[in-house]
Order: structure tokens, then sequence, then C-alpha cells
């Protein structure tokens, strides 16, 4: 069985683009969208991205200490986290930087690079309020530092607020513990908030008053705004969406009658609604949202079309129950300029050609 699926399926793989990973420790390869179906990103093709290489952590050895401003500091063994009750959540994770290479214009030629730093995953493991309540948070207690076990020791600073409303530390995806390339044996879950905070191989929690301004929410995660200033703290992921097929990697075969596939998600909440556009944003019509429809999840949208071999300009557009609208890369760039490199959820254009083929455009 299996080396069947590997023979006519082996280009279903995470990939990387050669420019942007200048080593193997500092990489970041991304999820085959086009490839895929539903919501959940099964396990192997999840991407990574890594500042420091893969943490090899041995599970009898893990430790996770909360200390700071507690009555209680604590250590937990990953026995000790697998003995407290647990929760079931599916959320999406993106990077900031998902989408990053294209402000400047159409850029890469594939979901898989222009959308793929994101994946969806049922995580397993103990809410962190949980955790927090027994070391018990002193009033002053107002941020959290969260720091991984990597040899970047990738830290941030997490409003409190946040850790009690919706965080996790998790040890399982998709049933399965995590795998290695995701933290194994734990990693925080920060549901709708920027990849970056979702630190790996968790081992350190310090609670503090104020924010720790570490490096990567000074140097970086920052977005260089048009007027030269740069903005901090963007933790939120707004709503986006693209169409994972047609795409440029998964090209339209033959005529007719077509299923337009594609994903939405919001770091707000719940997806509403997706409209899809075939002529670059004139007229929209709504897509059909089917299965799960999940608070900071994604969702998957079909709209079905008889295809006649006339070029479309196909584009989606996501709403929340914020009201929020997904703006077309225009109006980002309105208030965001060329300089960012983060937060780009502008509206994606892929242009269908009569033979069938697609390219990565933008409309004017
Ligand atoms: N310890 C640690 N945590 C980390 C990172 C890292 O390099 N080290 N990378 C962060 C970034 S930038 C992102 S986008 C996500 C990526 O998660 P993934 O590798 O599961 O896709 O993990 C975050 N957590
Ligand atoms: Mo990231």
């Amino acid at each position: 069985m299996e080396k069947i699926a590997q023979k006519f399926e082996k280009d279903v793989i995470r990939r990387d683009v050669q420019w942007l990973t200048a080593s193997r420790e500092s990489s970041v390869s991304f999820t085959p969208l086009h490839a895929l179906d539903g919501i959940i990103t099964p396990n192997g093709l999840c991407f990574e991205r890594h500042h420091a290489g893969i943490a090899e952590i041995d599970p009898n050895d893990y430790r996770l200490i909360i200390h700071g401003l507690v009555d209680k500091p604590l250590i937990f063994t990953l026995d000790d986290l697998k003995r407290l009750p647990r929760v079931n959540r599916i959320h999406f994770l993106e990077c900031a930087a998902n989408t990053g290479m294209e402000w400047r214009g159409a850029q890469l030629n594939g979901c898989q690079y222009t959308h793929g730093m994101i994946h969806t995953v049922q995580y397993t493991g103990v809410p962190l309020k949980l955790l927090l309540e027994q070391a018990g948070v002193k009033p002053a207690g107002k941020w959290l530092l969260v720091e991984g076990g990597d040899a970047s020791g990738l830290n941030r600073s997490v409003p409190l607020d946040k850790a009690l409303d919706d965080c996790m530390i998790a040890y399982r995806q998709n049933g399965e513990m995590l795998r290695p390339e995701q933290g194994y044996p734990v990693r925080l879950v920060v549901p709708g908030w920027q990849g970056n905070m979702w630190v790996k191989w968790l081992r350190r929690i310090e609670v503090g008053d104020q924010p720790w301004y570490s490096r990567e929410e000074t140097s970086k995660y920052t977005d260089l705004m048009e007027n030269g200033k740069a903005r901090k703290f963007t933790f939120v992921m707004d709503a986006k969406s693209v169409i994972t097929s047609p795409s440029p990697q998964a090209p339209v075969k033959q005529k007719g009658f077509q299923v337009i596939s594609g994903l939405a998600w919001s770091g707000r909440g719940k997806v509403t609604r997706v409209d899809v556009s075939f002529d670059g944003g004139r007229n929209w019509r709504p897509a059909r949202l089917d299965g799960p429809v999940l608070d900071k999840c994604c969702v998957r949208f079909y709209a079905e079309a008889e295809w006649n071999g006339e070029p479309w300009l196909l584009q989606s557009r996501a709403m929340d129950d914020t009201g929020y609208v997904q703006p077309s890369k225009d109006d980002l760039r309105k208030i965001r300029g060329v300089n960012s490199i983060y937060h780009n959820n502008g509206i994606q254009t892929w242009a269908l050609k009569t033979n069938g083929e697609v390219e990565n455009v933008e409309v004017g």
C-alpha cells in the first residue's frame, strides 16, 4: 500500500524555496496546499520554520518551568502534563511572513510558496490557564515570556489575558505525539496569533509585569509602515483566503465542470463568508463553506463553475464574524507600503489561461 502511494503521490511533499533558505538550520519548508483538501494538514506535510534547526529532546529529560511573578514556581515533567485534564482544539498556525515575498508584486508561482506557511492541526494538551492557576499569578503579573529549548532559545512576550483565554500547552498533533520538527515533546498553541509565538520545544514560562522586547519582537516581527515607522506587537493574523485549486501547481486539465476549492481563515474568530471572483474582483459570488467552521481555524470553501477555455482572473475574499473583509493588495499597500515582510493578507489573483495553465498575477 505505502509503496503504491509513494509512487503515484510522491510529489505531495513539503518544499523549500532555495534562495530563501540560507541553511538547514535557519530554514522554512512549505505545506503543499495545492494537493490537499478538507482542513486538516497531515503531520508529515506541515510546513516547518526553524530559527536554529530541530532540537532533539529526550521526553524523559523534558522539563517545563513556570516562575517569575508567581506564588509557587513549578516544574512539570512530560508525565505531569499528561496527567492533567486535557482538551482537543483544531487551529491554524500561520507564520507572520506567509505571503511576505509578494509585497512588491506577484513573485512565486504556486500557492505552496505564496500561502504555504500555514498548517491546520488538531492539538491535544493542557490549557495554559490551568498551569498558571496552579502556580498562582501574582496581581502584578501581566505578561509571560515563553522560551524554547532549541539553540536559538526563541522567546516571545505573551499578554497574560491571551494566555488565560485560549493558549494551550500541546503535546499531540492530529492524535500522535508532536513531530520533532513541530516542537516534540511540547509546544505552545496561541490560537489566531502569529506563528512565531507558538514556541516549540517549550521549556520556560516566566511571569512578568511588562513585555520583554526580545529580539523576535523588536528587530523581527515588527511591520515597517509607509511612513518609515515600525509597528510592534501585531499579534493577530487577520482574515485571509486562497484558492488552492486551480492554482499554478494544480492547472485545469479539462474543459467543462470545475470545482474551485480553497481555504479561508481568521485569527479573530470564525470565517462567516467567502466570495469568489472569476474576473479579477469586478463581480463576486458567494462560495459554499463545507465541513466544520471553527474558531481561529481554516475552513474549506468550494465554488462550482463551467469553464469553456476563456481566461479567468480567479480571486477569493474572506469575511469573519467581526465584520472584517479581506482587503485587496492595493488597499493593503496604501496603509502598509511595500517595505513590510509580515502580515500580507491581501487578495490573491490566479490567471487561468486558455490552455488551462494558471499563473500568479496582480490586477491593477
Ligand atoms: N523554539 C522555537 N519555536 C518556534 C520557532 C523556532 O525557530 N524555535 N519558529 C517559530 C516560527 S517563526 C513559526 S512560523 C512557527 C512554525 O511552526 P511549525 O514549524 O510547526 O510550522 O514556530 C515558531 N516557534
Ligand atoms: Mo514564522
